[in-house]
């Protein structure tokens, strides 16, 4: 569904005359609004049906009290727009966006929710209320755990997809930015995004450890591409904080921190725009590196369960720290996008992070052969 949902968006609609190209910084015309709403108001009830379904048949999962809260705000978001009636002027049109800006909201809260599910889940099976065994017979096997994963990473991906959808199509409504395309900015600098980030996490590392490393930038600063500032900014704020942390706990008793190195590099023809975040805060030992990945295993009690800040971020993802969601959220955005990430550690040195980004459109001119 997610496939077909994208592709035709981004076939029929994004890649419309009016989207990309002669749409210039003027306010979306009537017309695109009326058929974006249409287009919306038809498939986000068929994916909000899709998780429905799916969070139903999971075991354990299901189960859980947040999981069902969860499912009680997709029933409810999913009854409200098989409810609205054909989007047909731009009366209808303007409805249909109040309706699905405040479904956005709405949603606004769900990820934590889920997050709390499954740190429960995690905390049950930790404390052995929820008996994990590798017999494939138990009520709560490693495979049914699996399961859960596989459904997490299916929930997140496809709310991702909803809400850059509804994003898009909610900041087309509202007065243009320059270069930006509703949320899409065509000349995307990841130097910039990166020294945003890197300010945001230098002030939060400071006011938890006192110091912070400094973050290096270098290699392509001068590079711009088609992406969502917004979501290039959640990763890179979620890889630099556990580098820097990484950093001081390291190097507690040190009184100089080695530097946090960002290096922005873009892949030949145009393809991949890569970000590299080395820092030298000890690493990871390579039998926990899949742990990180993971919303139902981490390391409880081990520094990796400290791998984000508590309590005191600003961003969207707030409330998220502590619950080690971060990486594995980071990369379900990364991969959105068609990118993915990447980590390697030398364990007793430090880690090495891999951001590969997909370009959202062709921004260079073709150049001849
Ligand atoms: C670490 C652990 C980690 C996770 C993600 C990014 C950077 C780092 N550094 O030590």
């Amino acid at each position: 569904l997610m496939k077909t949902g994208r592709g035709e968006m981004l076939g029929k609609t994004y890649k419309s005359e009016a989207f990309m190209g002669r749409l210039g910084h003027q306010l979306a015309t009537n017309r695109i609004l009326i058929q974006f709403a249409s287009f919306l108001s038809q498939e986000i009830p068929i994916r909000l049906a899709h998780r429905i379904r799916d969070l139903d048949q999971v075991p354990i999962l299901r189960d859980m009290h947040a999981v069902q809260q969860v499912k009680a705000i997709y029933i409810r978001s999913f009854l409200e727009m098989i409810d609205f009636p054909p989007i047909l002027n731009s009366n209808d049109e303007q409805k249909f966006a109040h309706m699905l800006g405040d479904l956005y909201t709405k949603h606004s809260g769900v990820l934590v929710q889920m997050a709390k599910g499954a740190y429960e889940l995690r905390e049950g099976i930790r404390s052995g209320d929820i008996n994990v065994s590798k017999d494939v017979d138990d009520d709560f096997s490693l495979e049914s755990l699996i399961d859960c994963h596989r459904c997490l990473d299916r929930f997140y991906m496809s709310r991702i997809g909803i809400r850059v959808l509804a994003g898009q199509y909610l900041a087309m409504r509202q007065e243009p930015q320059n270069n930006y395309i509703g949320m899409i900015c065509q000349k995307t600098s990841p130097s910039a995004v990166v020294r945003e980030a890197a300010a945001n996490v230098t002030k939060l590392c400071t006011e938890r450890y006192g110091r912070a490393p400094e973050v290096q930038l270098i290699g392509r600063l001068d590079l711009t591409f088609p992406y969502i500032p917004t979501y290039l900014h959640y990763i890179v704020l979620e890889l630099l904080k556990n580098a820097l942390r990484a950093t001081c706990e390291k190097f507690e008793l040190s009184s100089s921190l080695p530097p946090v190195v960002v290096v922005i590099a873009d892949g030949t023809d145009n393809e991949d725009v890569v970000i590299k975040i080395t820092d030298e805060g000890g690493g990871i030992p390579r039998s926990q590196i899949e742990k990180i990945w993971s919303y139902l295993y981490t390391t409880a009690g081990s520094s990796l369960q400290k791998a984000v800040f508590s309590g005191k971020d600003h961003s969207d993802m707030s409330p998220m720290a502590g619950l080690g969601y971060g990486l594995p959220i980071s990369r379900s955005y990364a991969r959105y996008f068609g990118g993915d990430i990447d980590l390697m550690s030398m364990d007793g040195h430090g880690t090495d992070v891999f951001v590969y980004l997909k370009r959202l459109g062709d921004t260079k001119e073709p150049i001849p052969v």
